[in-house]
């Protein structure tokens, strides 16, 4: 049991909090654009167009779980307004298409084979359509909330419900006036524990770039007074770090594509990420206390290409690598208060794992050492945010001895902070809370040792 004292900070959902645990799920853009090679289709592509040759769902699936990802999120419609299932409130739809002579239904076949592979779906659907003749009119809000109840009911349960902010103009011209009143109201009522994901939430925020990268500060909190989704959106670095007193628990997701572009391009297959570069955004991402949508597109034929299943087991191989082995497991652990030792009493749990204070955090810090000098270069920080994210500020030291041969900096921790730094032989690792907003709950300090190519590399966004 963790024993903070009860604050006034906000705190994750049990909705919130069952996504924050599943860190990686890839995203699937998947529709016209992958046969005529655009990224932002017109809306005036012929149905035909969509046909692969070989969709194969369980494909996508068994890559998935193989790149230990845990959900799928799909593109159901892009900006085009081409429908991967058959909407009834729509005229261009698989239904339309060739592909399986108008009988196919991919959200369908992705659905079914989540379920076979214990995977979670989650829906993209962009409310800027280009092609529906009712875009820029009234009537269009009742099409987008229809289309939300179809895939809701046909496909749920949904792990997550993901909104475009993009509003451009449709087919008569005009862009729409969306009315999120009611979308939220109506998603809220239709799937009230998916979470929703937007620029500003309701529960989940886009990171403000789409490279994969999370602030090195990064709070689960954010003020959305007076912000909108798309162009009326808080800055990207706002939405990159999060509002230190924000009030509301909007945790960051970090889109970004294995590819240069979202939709598949046979042009772009040399530029297929490789899992180093991978491993480098898990760093920037997870490592950062925010969740990683990894987008990976079907080809033409409907299946992951050779070259991006290639690099997923890559990057699935160098983190199962990497933190194979926890050092922290066979340290001898204390807690310091000034200098007098503190043992059990210290964690209220007796567990060594779950750090609590009952006394001034500044004055206390956290030992690791080890029987013999060893060679470190990368710490995994946790904090049991049940409660709230608190912490503010920390520091690492680490030792040779009583010699410190370097001091680590670092500001908030959230649900999981990685620090990597090139290799030490340290005897020991000290942690310090610094700054905290409230009592501080560090629940995980682990040590690793990982190849030294892996090391975060330096990045502006
Ligand atoms: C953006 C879209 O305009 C891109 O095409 C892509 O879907 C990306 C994930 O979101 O807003
Ligand atoms: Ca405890």
């Amino acid at each position: 049991m963790l024993h903070a004292q009860k604050t006034n900070e906000p705190e994750p959902s049990a909705k919130q909090l069952q996504w924050h645990d599943l860190e990686f799920y890839l995203f699937t853009h998947f529709g016209p654009n992958t046969f005529t090679d655009l990224e932002w289709g017109e809306g005036t592509e012929k149905e035909e167009v969509f046909n692969p040759t070989q969709l194969d769902c369980r494909q996508w699936c068994r890559i998935a779980k193989a790149a230990g990802a845990k959900g799928i999120i799909i593109t159901a419609k892009h900006h085009d307004g081409f429908c991967l299932w058959p909407s009834q409130y729509s005229t261009h739809t698989v239904a339309q298409s060739k592909w399986k002579e108008g009988k196919g239904d991919v959200l369908q076949e992705l659905s079914d084979a989540c379920r076979e592979y214990k995977l979670k779906l989650g829906i993209y659907l962009s409310p800027w359509d280009r092609n529906h003749p009712k875009y820029g009119t009234d009537e269009y809000n009742d099409v987008f909330i229809n289309m939300m109840k179809e895939v809701v009911t046909r496909y749920g349960p949904l792990f997550e419900f993901w909104w475009d902010g993009a509003n451009g103009e449709g087919p008569n011209g005009k862009k729409q006036v969306y009315d999120w009143h009611r979308f939220e109201h109506t998603i809220r009522s239709i799937a009230p524990n998916t979470p929703v994901f937007s620029d500003i939430g309701p529960d989940i925020r886009w990171v403000g770039n789409e490279k994969g990268f999370a602030g090195t500060t990064n709070w689960n909190l954010l003020d959305t007074a007076g912000f909108k989704r798309g162009e009326g959106a808080p800055p990207a670095d706002t939405l990159n770090s999060g509002n230190y007193n924000g009030k509301n628990w909007i945790p960051a997701e970090c889109d970004v594509s294995i590819r240069p572009g979202w939709f598949y391009h046979a042009n772009e297959d040399d530029k297929v990420k490789t899992p180093e570069q991978l491993f480098d955004l898990w760093l920037k991402s997870v490592g950062r206390g925010a969740n990683l949508l990894l987008n990976v597109p079907p080809d033409r034929r409907g299946l992951i290409h050779e070259k991006d299943s290639a690099a997923l087991m890559g990057f699935k191989k160098i983190r199962d690598e990497s933190f194979a082995t926890n050092l922290a497991a066979n340290a001898k652990k204390e807690t310091f208060y000034d200098n007098m030792l503190f043992t059990k009493q210290f964690f209220a749990d007796g567990d060594v794992k779950t750090f609590e204070k009952n006394i001034d955090y500044k004055k206390t810090s956290y030992w690791l050492r080890f029987a013999k000098g060893q060679n470190i270069n990368c710490i995994v920080l946790r904090e049991a945010i049940e409660q709230g994210q608190h912490v503010s500020g920390f520091s690492i030291e680490l030792l040779d001895g009583v010699k410190v041969l370097q001091t680590i900096n670092g500001t908030t921790i959230g649900r999981k902070r990685i620090i990597t730094f090139p290799s030490k032989e340290v005897s020991a690792v000290r942690f310090t809370v610094t700054q905290t907003k409230a009592t501080p709950l560090i629940s995980e300090i682990e040590v690793y040792s990982i190849p030294g190519t892996l090391i975060e590399k330096e990045s502006t966004l």
